[in-house]
């Protein structure tokens, strides 16, 4: 779905372009049912607001009154001077107290009187605290303290997280992949934990920001305060979030965060609600398995299989899952037509939920769509349209073939669900080769120069098989799964593809204004129709109408795969290179913000996408841990970087 313009604005530095928008732009998804009901929820506990503190104040006075029974005349409070003096001291607090205690109606005063003034420039923006003043650095170097509890907290939680977090557990009889990195220099390493600080620095600002403005809604707005509900309204943030504060090791955030599972994280609340399948299986049934495959807490698988439940509800086709779903099963309706990404990225979350519950429904339901698929043929050999129907041996043509939003995560998932069964499907091994097979020899555009150093996966137009020289940022992930598939599959080819792509990926943030990537990246093609022009300021696109950046992954994650798979620092030098263009432009004094224009410096959106905190921050951490903190050799990510344990 391509977006429409900006519907209003709410100064010359933030937009809201989530009324045109949809939610991600691999998101064919439309825009979310709307309003969510939200009920508040408790906050964690040691949390309480302003507010709430109010409460002493109003006891005390009434206090005084009861101790003053000549003050009352006529059925009146009449008070003395003394008292008078009480009085306004305590209404003056109070008057301060409410008004620090109404950040959520701030973005809508804000969109209403137009009175936004930029926030100051980041080094004077103040730093939440969230409770982590004393170093954790040492949580992850080989050497040093094997774990660490917050203080007060739970020091065998922390030993099981921290030792899960390394691999506890878990099972495979295929081959390792990760390069085996040689022990360090003291230089290498003081930078490199120079660096993984700083990541972990700006998970807490944003976590910070979350839980000070948006604290169980599903996403915080960076800019003006406030919360926007537009994934079931359920906490997604919230969700998305938990394994990623296990992974950097922040035990006291996660635990509160747990406790609003254990008592807030009510998935019935509008249960005829037609909700996204797809970002409810990526983003909360993806967030619960991991979070539990890193945890051992109960709780969360609990709610993984009453969500496994509800989500079961959108079979009503003979094969394939409705694009949406409601909690109620009286309220879901069959699909016609059904968008590839949104059948195809559901076979690691429902497999990984047969597996830790022993029962076999929702890995037959996800396997069953592979196997269909599997049945499809096409003019370009595994690879398929965005839309496709139920049933077998359906024959495509005349489509435009990518690997881009509304099919991306179908080819990630072919190889990864092969990971996850430990190989023993073949059939999904031979469907990646196939498609891997195709791409090679149909999307690739190189720079006209014929320089090898990057390449493009374009858009191939299946009949004529011409290719259209655009990329968008979602296709991004595609490098490493290239990668990946190249050592299983020793195909060392697609590793040199996987390299290009991931330059050109990287050169796009390279060579913008901001240093940050575009959403779309589209070139002028070569006059002999086989490559693009690529001149300095090609990768990001000034004539594309998609120039903006929602905090996504896409690149960042292959960067991260080829570190791990090559241990090549460049990896690092390019990732940490991002990372300081995402502190430069799109910090704010509350979280993270998405920029509406890469070229355009200080044109905020006003939203932080759950995937920043699920995706965008781990696998930038990750780049800087130790290799053996989430090991792709224990562990297989799910397309919203949620890593599930290998058995
Ligand atoms: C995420 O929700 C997932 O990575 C999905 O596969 C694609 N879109 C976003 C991130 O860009």
């Amino acid at each position: 779905m391509e977006p429409t313009s900006p519907t209003h604005k709410a100064s010359s530095f933030v937009v809201d372009i989530e009324q045109g928008l949809p939610s991600s732009a691999s998101d064919p998804y439309g825009p979310s049912p709307g309003p969510s009901d939200y009920r508040p929820s408790p906050k964690p506990a040691g949390s309480a607001t302003p507010a709430l503190t109010a409460v002493a104040p109003l006891t005390n006075l009434k206090r005084l009154f009861d101790r003053n029974p000549s003050a009352v005349v006529s059925g009146r409070y009449t008070i003395n001077f003394r008292q008078m003096l009480i009085l306004v001291v305590i209404l003056m607090s109070l008057t301060g107290l409410w008004t620090m205690s109404r950040p959520s109606t701030l973005g809508t005063d804000l969109e209403q009187d137009q009175q936004y003034v930029p926030p100051p420039p980041p080094h004077h923006r103040p730093y939440p605290d969230i409770g982590h003043k004393e170093p954790l650095i040492q949580e992850n170097t080989h050497e040093s303290l094997p774990f660490k509890a917050a203080p007060g907290g739970n020091v065998d939680a922390a030993r099981e997280r921290y030792e899960r977090v390394r691999g506890k557990g878990t099972k495979t009889s295929l081959k390792n992949i990760q390069f085996d990195f040689p022990e360090e220099s003291a230089q290498d390493r003081a930078e490199r934990e120079k660096r993984l600080k700083a990541v972990r620095d700006g998970f807490a600002h944003a976590w910070g920001g979350y839980k000070q403005h948006a604290w169980g809604h599903d996403e915080v707005r960076p800019v003006s305060g406030g919360f926007v509900d537009r994934f079931n309204g359920w906490g997604a943030t919230m969700i998305d979030s938990l394994d990623t504060l296990v992974i950097m090791g922040f035990n006291k955030e996660f635990d509160e965060a747990l406790e609003w599972v254990k008592t807030s994280f009510d998935m019935t609340r509008q249960p005829t609600a037609q909700l996204q399948f797809f970002e409810t299986v990526i983003r909360y049934l993806g967030g619960l398995l991991s979070a539990y495959d890193l945890t051992g807490e109960e709780v969360l698988l609990d709610k993984a299989e009453e969500l496994g439940g509800y989500l079961l509800n959108a079979f009503q086709s003979k094969n394939f899952p409705s694009g949406r779903f409601a909690v109620q099963k009286s309220a879901n309706s069959p699909g016609y037509s059904f968008v590839v990404a949104e059948i195809g990225t559901i076979q690691l979350e429902f497999s990984r939920l047969s597996i830790l519950t022993n029962n076999p429904i929702y890995d037959q339901k996800a396997q069953r769509i592979f196997q269909v698929l599997g049945t499809a043929t096409s003019e370009l050999p595994g690879l398929l349209p965005a839309f496709v129907q139920d049933g077998e041996g359906h024959h495509y043509s005349n489509f435009k073939a990518s690997v881009g939003g509304m099919i991306d995560s179908y080819y990630e998932y072919l190889l990864k669900e092969w990971i996850l069964l430990d190989g023993k499907v073949p059939k999904y091994q031979e469907m990646f080769e196939t498609s891997v097979d195709s791409i090679e020899k149909y999307m690739i555009l190189r720079p006209e120069n014929g320089s090898h150093d990057y390449a493009i996966l374009g858009t191939v137009n299946s009949g004529s098989k011409s290719v259209d020289a655009e990329m968008g940022h979602l296709a991004c992930f595609m490098a490493g799964s290239l990668a990946m598939g190249s050592k299983y599959f020793n195909r060392p080819n697609d590793l040199v593809l996987a390299k290009q792509v991931a330059e050109a990926c990287y050169l796009g943030y390279h060579r913008s204004v901001t240093g940050i990537g575009p959403e779309d990246m589209r070139f002028m093609k070569s006059n002999n129709g086989k490559g693009f022009i690529a001149r300095p300021d090609t990768f990001y696109s000034r004539s594309s109408s998609r120039t903006e950046y929602i905090l996504r992954p896409e690149t960042l994650e292959s960067l991260w795969i080829l570190y791990r798979l090559t241990g090549e620092k460049k990896y690092q030098d390019q990732a940490w290179e991002i990372f300081q263009s995402l502190e430069k432009h799109c910090r704010t004094s509350i979280a993270y913000s998405g920029l509406l224009d890469v070229n355009e410096p200080n044109l905020y959106d006003n939203k932080m996408e759950s995937f920043f905190l699920a995706e965008t921050m781990k696998y930038l951490y990750l780049m800087f841990s130790t290799p053996d903190v989430i090991s792709l050799d224990n562990f297989v990510l799910n397309t919203e970087a949620h890593p599930l344990r290998r058995t």
